[in-house]
């Protein structure tokens, strides 16, 4: 069941902006299914700097519609974020849908196939989403993880624990280049994806102060225009 529904018009952005606009319900537009707060954001990011015009269909997981018939019918994982295609392809996986976005319009957030960024573009992004995000689940809903409900706080403190110590793996070993962002100047898909986990981060600002690296790209990513207005609106700045 989807709470509400949003046509959102192609923004213009001071990086990019390539597309042809399509009409309110033209079938050129993507639906993307998202919720505040949730891995929808990257790919919602994706399509605003590509100056795509979309769709926005909210699935509110607070409410549990993401477990509900409607939505599972397009996501039977029940996950968010879905993107379905003009052509009515159903997508999943928030780093698959913004590597589809990029590749299907050819946007410049992603070093482009055979280039010699792309190899470890792909490994940062999957590292990101294979192993940073996965980990921020537990310290979100550590009761899921606890054979013992009473086990919940000790599990969340492994949890962050854990998730710092990945966060110092990016800060030590993941930049390449000059900064500010991951692989030098060109912001991509990568550092979306950076701001987009860091911000989850349950002590963020003390996170962000502590890897210099880091927090440079993290203000970089959120200092490009588009990206701070939908991260203002999805409230995931300021920073709680
Ligand atoms: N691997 C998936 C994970 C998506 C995911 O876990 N989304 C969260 C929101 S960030 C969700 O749907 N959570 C609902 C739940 O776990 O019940 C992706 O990256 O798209």
């Amino acid at each position: 069941m989807c709470a509400g529904r949003d046509v959102v018009p192609a923004m213009p952005t001071t990086l990019l902006c390539f597309f042809s606009v399509a009409r309110e319900g033209s079938p050129t537009m993507c639906k993307l299914y998202w919720c505040r707060g949730t891995a929808a954001l990257a790919p919602q990011l994706v399509l605003e700097l590509g100056g795509l015009p979309y769709e926005k269909i909210t699935v509110e997981t607070r409410k549990g519609e993401h477990r509900k018939a409607a939505y599972l019918a397009i996501n039977p994982k029940g996950f968010i974020p879905a993107l379905q295609t003009p052509e009515g392809q159903i997508l999943t996986e928030a780093a698959a849908i913004c590597l589809y976005l990029c590749e299907r319009h050819a946007l410049p957030l992603a070093p482009a196939p055979g280039t010699e960024a792309r190899g470890p573009f792909l490994s940062l992004l999957v590292f990101l989403t294979n192993t940073l995000q996965t980990a921020c689940k537990p310290c979100d809903f550590p009761e899921r993880f606890a054979l013992d409900p009473a086990d919940a706080p000790r599990v969340r403190a492994w949890a962050v624990a854990r998730l710092d110590d990945l966060w110092r793996m990016v800060e030590d070993h993941l930049f390449s280049g000059p900064g500010p962002f991951l692989q030098g100047p060109e912001m991509t898909v990568a550092d979306l994806y950076l701001a987009m986990v860091m911000a989850w981060h349950p002590r963020a600002h003390d996170r962000l102060a502590e890897l210099e690296r880091v927090g440079g790209c993290f203000e970089a990513v959120t200092a490009e225009p588009t990206v701070a207005r939908v991260m203002r609106a999805s409230g995931n700045l300021p920073l709680g």
